[in-house]
């Protein structure tokens, strides 16, 4: 038995320490670690609710948004503000827009380079790749001249020797399988993946006024005033501006990522019998069509074991099924609860940071274990995706067959949905999300501008605080999955706050009952060919998209000087 301890995985954001006992070329353990903590939920603590999103938007630096829009959604649940409709379509455009570039990223810049061999990249035939492309889609950027100018750029990068940000990459290894001409296709859209995640992430600029750290929200709304005449608000001009971007997008989702992932997906086709873990799903319905939140575009809820026969959904924003099903457990983490340790409901959560070693039986992880109705949960883009099936929500069920049929015609064999289960399943689930926000997006500019044709230039709705206590919570499908913040106010001021987030739902440590978190349980069984080199254990991490920075939302017990800065 060999253990093995990767501490950072990369190509995340935050400090991820992953543990791993192998025997004969297996996992047999695993445990899973948050390196670092802030608790900027204790900083909110007498702080004013309408500014918390500021405050809470700050937790990360890639899903930068999501913590804002889950923050207001939070204070106007306890206050029972209504947001105006166009305030929610306006919310929404940069939560699809965040969405797609999200998803754009993990796909091609954080997890393509475990399954794609760049160095492979420079034997392929140029006019092969493209034909390989053309034989996939209609994409235009398949064309050979931009191909062979991507191996070219490769080649001169290569050839100084130095790789660069590709520098540590498990070149070579052998379950690296793909051939060149794959590689050098996939190269060529990991190239071209930036300038379209930049589109995306343009449209939340716009709207927000910058990315990453959107400036528009309020507690009741947003602070976008509509007024097509003046040139300092958001006017057609603007909204035409958004309309270009979206319009650009789908060239590369729909016929670039679609493809590539379906294609890399059939040929690691092995790699759908590993990583299912956990296969209770929890997801969240979002972009809410109305002003109370309770009719939405994109439908949530409960998927047990994988059946999609058996999926609860979850219906608004009083939602009482989600509201008590929650509870976060600090056994095996690095806090210490009032009382005992007994998982607490997040209304009555507590961040009492209490450190001690890395311990395989106690404690060992920032992050808490959150179970629902005392279950693990898997939450993500693949439980979402299972969700919107069982809903019958039917752009996810086009989507999703359009992947699985060139995934099939790929392997020369069909792919069923069940191998949505899987490491591999979790990559295409979220290139099936990306294509159905990007569907949302077109659908959320257009209500905008029917809302406002029909003269309602309504952005916001004055929040009052009451004397006393009030609590509420709010919830959003974030990128990585579920997302929900809690608050308790009393007296117009923050008394309490949580929040529980998709990276720590999924990352999560063992449960009180001892039960693995969804990335650990998901490690039993993978394969693993070379343990100095355990590119497989990546694989299955890096599938989740995880975001340590979200999840225990940096300590240092040494109290070191870390870094200096000078203030001007
Ligand atoms: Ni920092 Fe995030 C949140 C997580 S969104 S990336 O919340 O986990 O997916
Ligand atoms: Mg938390």
């Amino acid at each position: 038995m060999t253990r093995i301890t990767i501490d950072p995985i990369t190509r995340i954001e935050g400090h991820l320490r992953i543990d791993c006992e192998v025997d004969n070329g297996k996992v047999t353990n695993a445990w899973s670690s948050g390196q670092m903590w802030r608790g900027i939920e204790t900083i909110l603590q007498g702080r004013d609710p309408r500014d918390a999103w500021l405050f809470t938007q700050r937790i990360c630096g890639v899903c930068t948004t999501v913590h804002a829009i889950a923050s207001v959604r939070a204070v106007e649940n306890a206050l029972n503000l209504e947001v105006p409709l166009n305030a929610q379509y306006i919310r929404n455009l940069i939560i699809t827009a965040h969405g797609i570039h999200d998803h754009i990223v993990h796909f091609y810049q954080l997890t393509a380079l475990d399954w794609v061999d760049i160095v492979s990249a420079l034997d392929a035939d140029p006019a092969a790749a493209a034909k390989l492309g053309a034989s996939l889609s209609d994409y235009r950027r398949n064309s050979l001249p931009e191909i062979r100018q991507v191996q070219e750029r490769l080649k001169a990068f290569v050839g100084t020797g130095q790789l660069g940000v590709f520098a540590s990459g498990y070149w070579g290894h052998p379950a690296m399988k793909l051939p060149p001409e794959v590689n050098l296709l996939a190269a060529t859209h990991y190239l071209q993946a930036l300038e379209y995640q930049r589109i995306a992430n343009r449209i939340v600029a716009i709207l927000g006024s910058k990315t990453p750290h959107i400036q528009n929200l309020a507690v009741g709304g947003v602070a976008n005033p509509i007024n097509l005449n003046s040139q300092s608000t958001l006017t057609l001009e603007r909204l035409f501006a958004i309309k270009a971007e979206i319009d650009k997008l789908g060239e590369f989702v729909n016929d670039a990522m679609i493809p590539d992932v379906a294609a890399v997906g059939a040929l690691y086709a092995d790699w759908t019998g590993y990583g299912a873990g956990i296969t209770d799903y929890l997801s969240v319905p979002d972009l809410p069509l109305d002003t109370k939140g309770t009719q939405f575009e994109l439908p949530g809820g409960y998927v047990p074991q994988g059946d999609l026969a058996r999926f609860k959904p979850i219906t608004d924003y009083q939602d009482a099924y989600f509201r008590d099903g929650v509870k976060e457990g600090v056994k095996h983490a690095w806090y210490r609860y009032q009382n005992g340790e007994q998982a607490r409901h997040p209304f009555e959560g507590q961040t009492n940071p209490h450190h001690t070693d890395f311990q395989d039986d106690g404690k060992y992880s920032w992050i808490k274990a959150p179970n629902f109705y005392d279950q693990r949960v898997q939450v993500g883009p693949l439980a979402n995706v299972l969700a919107m099936v069982a809903a019958g929500h039917a752009p996810t069920q086009r989507h999703l067959n359009q992947l699985l049929g060139i995934a099939s015609a790929v392997a020369g064999s069909p792919i069923p949905v069940e191998a949505l289960h899987s490491t591999i399943g979790r990559i295409a689930a979220r290139a099936v999300r990306c294509a159905v926000l990007l569907e949302s997006l077109q659908n959320q500019w257009q209500l905008l501008m029917d809302n406002i044709a029909k003269g309602d230039f309504e952005t916001f709705n004055r929040p009052v605080f009451p004397k006393g206590e009030v609590r509420g919570f709010g919830y959003h499908e974030a990128p990585r999955g579920v997302l929900s913040h809690w608050i308790a106010i009393r007296d117009g001021k923050i008394d309490n706050y949580q929040a529980v987030v998709p990276s720590t739902w999924n990352a999560s440590p063992r449960d009180d009952g001892g039960a693995l978190g969804p990335y650990e349980a998901s490690l039993l069984d993978n394969p693993v060919a070379d343990p100095e080199l355990p590119l497989e254990v990546l694989r299955t991490v890096h599938s989740f998209d995880p975001c340590i920075a979200c999840a225990v939302h940096l300590v240092d017990t040494e109290k070191r000087t870390h870094v200096q800065v000078k203030a001007f």
